[in-house]
């Protein structure tokens, strides 16, 4: 049997290389079965002009909520994963999540496999949301879990219904530890907030731009440091989740170089935004609403840069959306926090959308170009092949190479889109109602997406091409760690002690 696709005149970008125009990507049973020169054709091969434009792996969002009790009005599988495809992302792990009540956490999975199954136009997976580990929960369903490929968890140091204490905090990472799962942790300091959350609320200040006032860069900061103690105490390898300020991504560098296997996530919010968005727009103080995100947008453009400098220094493992939006709606007032007169912040939703704007985003700045701030093989790591690492999912995602899934992304030629593409909520795919990058410009956008060998996005012919049962259920793997290492020689602080206990 000949190829059921080829690929032809584009540049094809990995993680490590950007190949020479010449190379053809050749296609057969959904999957990469050869890159090479001059591929032959047959009747049955559909040839695919890249008209010179790059050629990147699908996008592989490791952080997005889809269809989260938590977020009634935001998007489901079918709207977010439609809105991936359209970003030129096809695989997204999205959030299986456990209420701190309930004392099983396979039937909270099964619930959110029936949300996803046939709805989704892109591969997906899941992690857990453990808000109640409990040591039955540990000892018995986790390794269940991980079986049938769910091999990662979130925990939250933040949030009343959800957060854990340290001392479940280092039961969990123990766990880690023996059953080999990735942890990923959303870093703030819960009491920090909440102190002054409330002294906020008695003197009247509700605003949502209180929001970024009410979570200080140093609750991110301190509880940072904490958690890769505790990592570093249990030696297992984590991910922090959406960092956004400078002073805690440093406790991370400090730890990358002292070879500690701590790996962190950044989103284009804390690329592009400042917490002046959560002040009212055009005398419109709902507005505000549309930026809330935790951690909050930072208020000095220093730590943007900061974040960029971890893009392309190696601080940062992964760039996710934290896709997590709710409907704004005015009428109704579900994302507004909007209680008769008084706009509480408390009350809106965390999370913005973003799974479709991220790669075109990053993209932008990918390149040679003057204004550029990483490299293509850079933007490759960090959307699509080192998320797959760390999540399990090498081998089969995130990269063009023989025997990977065939997910694959055409861009436009640069000389086709001039003026680039103006992002606009009228434009996108998901099921909300704004997107807080609008009226923002960027360099290119996927013309072409293909999941395992389908064309499922065609910006010029008919946009989503797809069907919600393309989509499937990826069992993933245990993940790599792609930072640091774990075991050899201890070091510092633990020399010699861990011996006797660990
Ligand atoms: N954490 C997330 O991971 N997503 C949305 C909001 C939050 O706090
Ligand atoms: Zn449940
Ligand atoms: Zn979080
Ligand atoms: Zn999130």
């Amino acid at each position: 049997m000949g190829f059921e696709l080829i690929v032809t005149n584009g540049t094809i970008v990995t993680a490590s290389e950007v190949l020479s125009p010449g190379i053809e990507i050749g296609v057969k049973n959904g999957k990469i079965s050869c890159l090479g020169m001059f591929l032959p054709r047959s009747d049955n091969t559909l040839v695919v002009d890249a008209r010179g434009g790059y050629i990147t792996p699908g996008g592989v969002d490791s952080h997005v909520h889809f269809a989260q009790d938590n977020s009634p009005t935001g998007d489901n599988f079918t709207t977010g994963s439609r809105s991936s495809i359209a970003g030129g992302t096809t695989t997204v792990i999205a959030f299986a999540s456990q209420k701190k009540t309930e004392t099983t956490v396979i039937r909270c999975v099964e619930e959110y496999h029936t949300r996803a199954k046939d709805q989704s136009y892109c591969d997906y997976g899941f992690h857990l949301i453990l808000s109640n580990p409990t040591p039955q929960i540990m000892a018995t369903e986790m390794p269940l879990l991980i079986e049938q490929g769910i091999t990662s968890v979130k925990l939250y140091m933040t949030y009343e219904p959800l957060k854990l204490g340290d001392a479940q905090l280092l039961d969990v990472l123990m766990s880690a530890r023996t059953l080999g799962f990735t942890t990923m942790v959303h870093a703030e300091n819960s009491d920090i907030i909440s102190l002054i959350s409330t002294r906020l609320e008695a003197s009247g200040h509700t605003a949502p731009y209180f929001h970024a006032i009410s979570r200080p860069q140093i609750a991110e900061n301190e509880a940072t440091y904490r958690i890769i103690s505790l990592a570093e105490l249990t030696d297992v390898p984590i991910l922090i989740v959406h960092m956004s300020s400078e002073i805690a991504m440093k406790h991370v560098r400090k730890a990358q170089t002292r070879m500690l296997p701590i790996h962190a996530e950044t989103c284009p919010q804390y690329l592009f935004l400042l917490s002046e968005r959560l002040k009212a727009t055009h005398g419109d103080a709902f507005e505000g609403a549309k930026c809330v995100c935790s951690p909050p947008l930072r208020h000095d453009p220093k730590d943007l840069e900061a974040m960029w400098t971890g893009i392309a220094n190696g601080t940062f493992t992964v760039v996710s959306s934290d896709h997590a939006p709710s409907t704004y709606g005015h009428s109704g007032g579900k994302k507004l926090g909007l209680k008769g007169d008084v706009m509480r912040y408390r009350d809106i939703p965390n999370g913005v959308p973003g799974v479709e704007t991220r790669l075109p985003l990053l993209f932008s700045y990918a390149g040679r170009e003057k204004d550029s701030r990483l490299s293509l093989q850079r933007f490759v790591q960090l959307t699509s092949s080192d998320p797959a690492k760390l999540y399990g999912l090498e081998g089969m995602k995130g990269s063009i190479a023989v025997g990977h899934d065939a997910d694959i992304v055409i861009w436009y030629n640069e000389k086709e889109l001039k003026d680039g593409v103006t992002i606009r909520q009228s434009e996108l795919h998901h099921g909300v109602d704004y997107t807080p990058f609008e009226g923002m410009r960027v360099k290119n956008w996927p013309r072409l997406t293909f999941l395992r060998g389908k064309k499922v996005w065609d910006r010029d012919n008919g946009g989503v091409v797809g069907d919600v049962l393309d989509g499937k259920f990826l069992k993933r793997g245990k993940g790599k760690i792609v930072v640091g290492r774990t075991g050899g020689e201890v070091k510092g602080m633990l020399a010699g002690e861990r011996n006797y206990w660990c």
